[in-house]
């Protein structure tokens, strides 16, 4: 069971090209709007620093990587078709395809920044990418108000007939669309459901958080619309990312973060190194970084609020039971009670959890233990 995430956005924004720069799969990247219409999905990797040097052993982990102490964690991404205005009355794709990215726990909205696209994806100029980002979420939340309008049409078809709570009715109707039970009743009690849009849209931005990725951000009048967005945004250029994870791949340059080494200049032509020179001046001098992996830190780490959590066997010998050390690193909420950890890792675990022990104090921990980040565990059970 992974974190999934979604990318969303209008038509063009560059969200496939986003997937392609994050998964490196190749999937088809156009300027013609509705390139994509069935979902591509993939697996991406936040990055975070493995807790294998603070105990100064190597690990080996049975999924992700770990590079120079950098460990690779895996997330599941979704890429989508595009969403124009109106699409919840059923304009472009309408909404349907959202529903294979209801198990998202958060959406990263591409947005095309530099204004060269419509909000059909077509080409124009100076289109303002902040009516994008407003117009996009707004019909996120319109899809979320269409399924709550049908619990709360449930709910009055059946109140008279059986003694239920609505609360209960909604979480069954949003069962799968990762909104739990208290998420639920907590904007119920703050918003109440008078006005279904309101609730709609609290429920929305409380269980699946939208942050902005500045896309284009290679183009000019990038930085000038940006500094006018209101939500959470990291500027990106997939486009950039693409270009350089593939030179790197074919052992072209060497790519760490923000700085590139051409390590063959007689593989490549003229254009080519003028390309590179263009990434490095435009992008990654003037930005940091393409903002790709940013993107999908800040999503995962600080919008979500996931930790990392390393479950061993072996609280001494930090290893598995095939003497594996440090294979899994977890992603889970920030606080998770230890025992709904052991859970987690899997039924029967939860079920014979006793307790457990913190590898690097050797402490035992109970079952309300409240994990944090780059936790090393051992879960003892029953036999
Ligand atoms: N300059 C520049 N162009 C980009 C960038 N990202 C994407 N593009 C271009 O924008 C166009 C659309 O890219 P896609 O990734 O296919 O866009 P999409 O959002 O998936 O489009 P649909 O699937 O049609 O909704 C393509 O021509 C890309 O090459 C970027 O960072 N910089
Ligand atoms: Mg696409």
């Amino acid at each position: 069971m992974s974190l999934e995430i979604a990318i969303t956005g209008k038509p063009s924004s560059g969200k496939s090209s986003f997937f392609k720069a994050a998964t490196m799969i190749d999937v088809e990247i156009s300027s013609r709007p509705f390139t994509t219409i069935k979902p591509n999905q993939g697996v991406a990797y936040v990055v975070t620093n493995c807790i294998e040097k603070e105990f100064n052993v190597k690990c080996k982990p049975n999924k992700g990587r770990c590079v120079d102490g950098k460990r690779y964690v895996p997330i599941k991404l979704w890429d989508i078709a595009g969403i124009v205005p109106e699409a919840h009355t059923g304009k472009g794709l309408g909404l349907k395809f959202l529903d294979d990215v209801r198990q998202a726990s958060a959406l990263i909205q591409v947005v095309d920044i530099s204004g060269t696209t419509n909000e059909e994806g077509n080409v124009t100029t100076n289109y303002d990418p902040v009516k994008e980002v407003e117009f996009v979420r707004d019909e996120i939340n319109s899809w979320f108000e269409e399924i709550i309008r049908r619990g709360i049409e449930k709910y009055d078809r059946i109140k008279r007939t059986t003694k239920i709570d609505i609360t209960d009715v909604l979480t069954e109707q949003l069962t799968g669309l990762q909104t739990s039970k208290e998420q639920i009743k907590k904007v119920y009690d703050r918003t109440g459901i008078d006005d279904i849009k309101q609730f709609a849209r609290d429920l929305r931005e409380l269980s699946k958080p939208i942050l902005v990725a500045a896309n284009k951000i290679d183009l000019e009048r990038g930085l000038e619309n940006i500094s006018r967005i209101q939500s959470t945004t990291i500027p990106t250029s997939a486009a950039a990312e693409i270009a350089l994870k593939t030179a790197e791949q074919k052992d072209i340059i060497e790519y760490h973060e923000n700085k590139i080494i051409i390590k063959d200049e007689s593989k490549l032509d003229k254009k080519q190194i003028e390309g590179l020179g263009l990434i490095k001046k435009n992008v990654l001098e003037k930005f940091g970084s393409t903002g790709i992996q940013k993107c999908l830190n800040t999503t995962v780490f600080d919008v979500l609020n996931q930790i990392v959590v390393y479950p061993v066997a072996d609280a001494n010998k930090l290893t598995d039971s095939k003497n594996n050390v440090l294979p899994d690193a977890y992603l889970v909420k920030n606080s998770t009670r230890l025992k709904d950890f052991a859970f987690m890792i899997h039924t029967d675990i939860g079920n014979k959890f006793i307790g457990g022990i913190d590898a690097k104090t050797k402490k035992k921990l109970g079952a309300d233990y409240e994990l944090k980040n780059n936790d090393v565990v051992e879960i003892l059970t029953s036999k």
